[in-house]
């Protein structure tokens, strides 16, 4: 559609990939359009005004106005029409985004800091990388296991907040085959800017061979831990090349003889890497801030030993 087009390219919106992404846009170039036309008629007929009524002489009187009838009615009545306008047109986007269709596909969403794990009804735990079949409507049930965030995908043009204790919900369809970006819209922490996933939508068979778990079990343990480092966003505070983020950097770690800020001091091994990635806080590296969210009931125990093959592989 022309003006859905127009909407997208003059809003420098991410394109859209939902029907609800293009009436969101349609909004809300529509908004922005009568925005557009009312300044220019405000501003317009100020300075019309300005120069038409400005004080000739020194002893020029103002008029006696009481009050005009007409020009009253009008400037009631046209905002009056163009706000209903926009509130039926509004409440119609905002249905369509709420109701999911009956025959949605549920997918379950868990935000942590900083992640997002999504759950299928077979059981699969896929974390950060969401699969969802194209053409099909699909519905998130949400929720947090820390504290609020927010899930968004700007192309599907949805957001809703992940709230602890309770589930809250989104639906969308996708139109067309590709990989959409997930962000996470409520500050939450030190990385919170790293609290990223993304929406796979595929085909049918795709998706089938996703659910199935063949993609996953193919990779070996030190595969898996390079992905998990990604995906659980080790990465935003870990190196892999010597340098120092937040964290220390897990290049040429393993056998390094390490210094706690109680004064102990232990060799990187399996258990203490084991440790340190479940509950980091016990041994607090000398010279890092104790900054390391606890993982222990977020990586399952084959997660933690992929981790350490992955951090044992990286030496030069
Ligand atoms: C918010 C930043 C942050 C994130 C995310 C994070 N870490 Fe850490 N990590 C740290 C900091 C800071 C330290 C050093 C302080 C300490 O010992 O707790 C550390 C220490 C460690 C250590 C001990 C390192 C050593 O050389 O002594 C390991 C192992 C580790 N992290 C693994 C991981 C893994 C695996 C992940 C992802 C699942 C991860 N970390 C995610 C901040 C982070
Ligand atoms: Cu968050």
């Amino acid at each position: 559609m022309l003006w859905s087009s127009f909407a997208q390219a003059s809003t420098f919106m991410p394109p859209q990939a939902t029907k609800v992404a293009e009436s969101v846009d349609n909004l809300y170039i529509f908004l922005l359009v009568i925005s557009l036309i009312a300044s220019v008629l405000v501003i317009a007929a100020m300075i019309y005004f300005v120069f038409k009524y400005r004080r000739k002489t020194d002893n020029d009187k103002t008029a006696y106005i009481t009050h005009n009838v007409t020009a009253e009615f009008l400037w009631s009545f046209i905002p009056l029409v163009l706000f209903m306008v926009c509130f039926a047109w509004g409440w119609k986007v905002y249905h369509e985004i709420r109701t999911a269709p009956e025959d949605s596909y549920e997918i379950y969403v868990r935000g942590y800091k900083w992640g997002w794990d999504f759950e299928y009804s077979n059981g699969l735990v896929s974390p950060a990388e969401l699969y969802v079949p194209v053409g099909k409507p699909v519905k998130l049930l949400m929720t947090s296991s820390d504290v609020i965030h927010s899930f968004f995908i700007p192309s599907f043009r949805i957001k809703q907040d992940v709230v602890p204790g309770r589930y809250s919900s989104l639906w969308f369809e996708v139109e067309k085959p590709g990989v959409y970006q997930v962000f996470c819209t409520e500050y939450c922490g030190t990385s919170h800017s790293g609290m990223l996933a993304k929406v796979h939508a595929v085909s049918e068979e795709e998706f089938d061979a996703f659910l199935s778990g063949k993609a996953l079990e193919a990779l070996s343990p030190v595969e898996l831990g390079a992905k998990l480092y990604k995906t659980r966003n080790c990465n935003t505070c870990h190196s892999i090349d010597g340098s120092k983020i937040i964290g220390p950097t897990f290049m040429n770690s393993f056998g390094m003889q390490r210094e706690f800020t109680d004064g102990s001091t232990a060799v990187v091994d399996e258990n203490y890497l084991r440790e340190s990635i479940l509950n980091a806080q016990k041994k607090i590296v000398k010279g890092y801030p104790p900054s390391m969210p606890p993982y222990q009931g977020v990586l399952s125990d084959e997660d933690v030993k992929a981790l350490i093959a992955y951090i044992k592989s990286l030496k030069e």
